[in-house]
């Protein structure tokens, strides 16, 4: 007989679910969700569920693993760590302890995945990774603008008169957010979807505007100038509560609603109609990160916030520029987990441009790379810069559960556990400010080890084990140290399976900000602190006919790549069944212009690379626009991000995965 037991989803997801797990025989059999969840309310989506395929599979990593002439061996864990702690004591002693970078995203959406820094700090300090190709653009950006990056609870929606979801496929990577959009709109909200893609989400919407991709910004700058022009704008927000709109306004002066219909593809009617909409508080704006993931992306955000802000939505119920919750984070003691005080050295290379700071890197070069909770090969831009980049690593660790594209590459491959398989708390810093207790469940497979032991015979092996000679609780412990006197501590968890972090509900109530002024920064200070220009502007995509009109002759289509129905990024590809195939989804007129049909292989291609991939047709998509799904693995066909490009974004601390311009032709077969 099953027994089931409460769980929590780990996956990088913005919806951070509570899980029911039955376990049979010491095997996980199935998961679903927690009814009892306040948010999450017992419903789960197919990667939750596929969670028990994830686990059990045979194709888990169970063994270290090295190579030796170019094939794996399979090896002790006694080998593995005394040959990958010989080599972190030799290049710290020969170039520094930064000749070692430290390769990560967030797979994993535990607290204790935080004890990597704690490894890397007492080791001496390693060249870290600063800025994310996921949200960094749009954090860095309301940052500048409001201080921090806070958003509205979930269920504030209620309250709202409009809802403008602006880039964010809700139905596909929110799903809970979907339920609560329909709830609100049988409360009597308008529901507005602003998004190249004709989405699930767009289907639901009562008007759905469609936009050329990487211009939001410029939209946002025309429902302003109507705004203005219409007497709409909040004079007491503006006039006492922030700080720059002057010289904003004059920028807004400077170009007109007919130039922005041009570059948006935007009617400049449904810019009336939207400054119309905004001025009928309480507006509710639900920011994606699509759209920030262009070389303007975080001047992007900076305008959209401006708009919420001239409108009077900030700080009242129903409204707000929600685009993630980083208190929720925040509450946790991550300083007592990581330890920061213990490095010496430093150096950091953004995410996007790990590949270039490997190759390009002196004083340190760059000698080994270990990698955790991250898939680069398949994840990061320009893959075929990145392959060349981890390839030409002396040493390169990957931690995984899985021999994934990244790992194919390495020196050494360590496996790890995977979910239910350890104890951990799980919360996530996009959408509600719930926090998860998940048990260990089930033994690890083979010898599958925690990240937490590895950590902790490497560093017994490099002088420093008294850091680590604590239990997984006492972990547990010290990162809930910070929650203890609001009663949220590990026996409450492990007993009440969730907890609501401390969090306001309605960010930004008092109109005092977290910005050097204390006031809304419609020019930026902490942007001129790091020598950046804070001013606002009407900044255009780099890959655009008016950006760089030779470029877009030749590839006259924008490219995105969004995130997979069934997959979380790159963690489910291999499990779906089947050979998972290229989709390669085209608007419309694509189709017409090049003759093409429904089930046809194609090539996508630019500068940077080409996929081979079968059409299938967007219906009502925006004009001239492809969608490659991310996370595709080499061996089924490849990641669409062979095609993308390794920039940083305008502050520099965000991607322009889906600033890609390319072209397309019929193949043979
Ligand atoms: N199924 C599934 N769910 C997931 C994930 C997953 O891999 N799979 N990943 C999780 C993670 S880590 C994240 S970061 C989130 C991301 O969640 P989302 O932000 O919802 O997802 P994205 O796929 O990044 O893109 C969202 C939308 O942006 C639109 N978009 C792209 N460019 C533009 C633009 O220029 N303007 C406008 N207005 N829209 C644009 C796309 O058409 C798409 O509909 O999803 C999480 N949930
Ligand atoms: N073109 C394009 N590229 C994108 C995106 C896009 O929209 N378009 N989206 C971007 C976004 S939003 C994100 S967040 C990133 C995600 O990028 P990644 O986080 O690199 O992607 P995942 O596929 O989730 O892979 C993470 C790896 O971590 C492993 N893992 C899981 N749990 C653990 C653990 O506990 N310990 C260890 N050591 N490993 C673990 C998994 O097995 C998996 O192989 O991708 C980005 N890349
Ligand atoms: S992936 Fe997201 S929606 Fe799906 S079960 Fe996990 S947290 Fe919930
Ligand atoms: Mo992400």
């Amino acid at each position: 007989m099953a027994k089931v037991f409460h769980a929590a989803c780990p996956l990088n997801c913005w919806d951070s679910c509570g899980f029911k797990v039955a376990v049979e025989d010491g095997k996980v059999v199935k998961v679903e969700g927690d009814e009892d969840h306040p948010i999450t309310k017992g419903k789960i989506c197919g990667r939750g569920r596929m969670l028990e395929k994830r686990v059990n599979s045979g194709e888990r990593l169970l063994y270290p693993l090295k190579k030796v002439a170019g094939e794996f061996e399979r090896i002790s864990w006694e080998q593995a760590l005394d040959e990958i702690s010989e080599k972190l004591r030799e290049y710290k002693k020969q170039y520094g302890s930064t000749s070692v970078l430290h390769s990560h995203d967030y797979a994993n959406g535990g607290l204790l995945t935080n004890l990597d820094g704690r490894f890397f700090n007492n080791y001496g300090g390693v060249t870290e990774i600063t800025g994310s190709i996921c949200w960094g653009s749009g954090i860095e950006a309301q940052t500048w603008d409001f201080g921090d990056a806070y958003s509205h609870a979930p269920g504030d929606i209620m309250n709202s008169k409009s809802i403008v979801v602006w880039g964010r496929n809700v139905a596909r990577t929110n799903m809970h957010l979907y339920g609560e959009l329909q709830k609100a709109k049988k409360l009597g909200a308008t529901l507005y979807v602003i998004d190249p893609i004709f989405n699930a989400t767009a289907k639901l919407a009562d008007e759905y505007i469609s936009i050329k991709p990487g211009f939001d910004g410029l939209l946002a700058a025309g429902i302003m100038k109507e705004i203005l022009r219409l007497g709409f704008e909040h004079q007491e927000f503006i006039e006492n509560h922030s700080v720059g709109f002057e010289d904003f306004k004059s920028l807004l002066d400077e170009v007109s609603l007919e130039y922005i219909q041009t570059v948006t593809e935007v009617p400049v009617k449904i810019m009336t109609m939207l400054a119309k909409v905004y001025s009928q508080r309480p507006v509710a704006t639900l920011l994606g990160l699509g759209m920030q993931r262009y070389a303007n992306g975080g001047n992007t955000i900076r305008l959209i916030d401006a708009l919420v802000a001239i409108s009077g939505n900030i700080g009242l119920p129903g409204g707000g520029a929600n685009f993630a919750n980083k208190h929720v984070g925040q509450s946790f003691d991550i300083e007592a987990l990581t330890m920061p005080h213990r490095k010496t050295e430093s150096r950091t290379f953004t995410m996007m441009k790990q590949a270039e700071g490997i190759v390009n890197a002196t004083e340190p070069e760059v000698k080994m790379a270990i990698v955790t909770c991250g898939n680069p090969l398949t994840q990061l831009p320009d893959t075929n810069k990145a392959r060349k980049a981890f390839s030409s690593l002396e040493t390169l660790v990957v931690i995984d559960q899985y021999m994934t594209d990244t790992a194919e590459v390495a020196d050494y491959v360590l496996p790890v556990t995977a979910a239910f398989e350890t104890e951990d708390i799980y919360y996530s810093s996009m959408y509600h400010h719930y926090v998860n207790h998940g048990p260990k469940l089930v033994e690890p497979p083979g010898e599958a080890k925690t990240d937490e032991w590895i950590w902790t015979e490497l560093a017994n092996r490099l002088g420093f084990g008294e850091e680590f000679a604590y239990t997984r609780e006492d972990y547990l412990r010290m990162g809930l140290s910070s929650l203890a006197h609001d009663g949220i501590t590990l026996d409450y968890l492990r007993e009440k399976k969730f907890a609501e972090l401390p969090v306001a509900p309605i960010p930004w109530k008092d109109w005092k900000f977290k910005t050097p002024s204390g006031k809304y920064e419609f020019t930026s200070k902490a942007a001129r602190n790091v020598g950046l220009n804070g001013e606002l502007s009407l900044s255009l995509p780099t890959e655009s006919k008016w950006t760089n009109p030779s470029l877009a002759e030749k590839y006259p289509y924008s490219l995105l790549s969004i995130h997979p129905l069934r997959s979380n990024h790159s963690q489910f590809y291999h499990l779906l069944g089947g050979t998972p195939e290229v989709k390669v989804e085209i608007a419309e007129d694509i189709a017409k212009e090049k003759e093409l049909v429904e089930g046809e292989f194609v090539l996508v291609w630019n500068e940077r690379g080409k996929i081979r991939g079968k059409v299938s047709i967007f219906k009502k998509a925006h004009p001239g626009t492809i969608n490659i799904d991310e996370g595709n693995w080499q061996k089924f066909g490849g990641s669409v991000n062979q095609l993308t490009s390794d920039l940083e974004s305008d502050n520099r601390q965000g991607s322009t995965l889906y600033d890609c311009l390319v072209n397309i032709k019929k193949l043979p077969f």
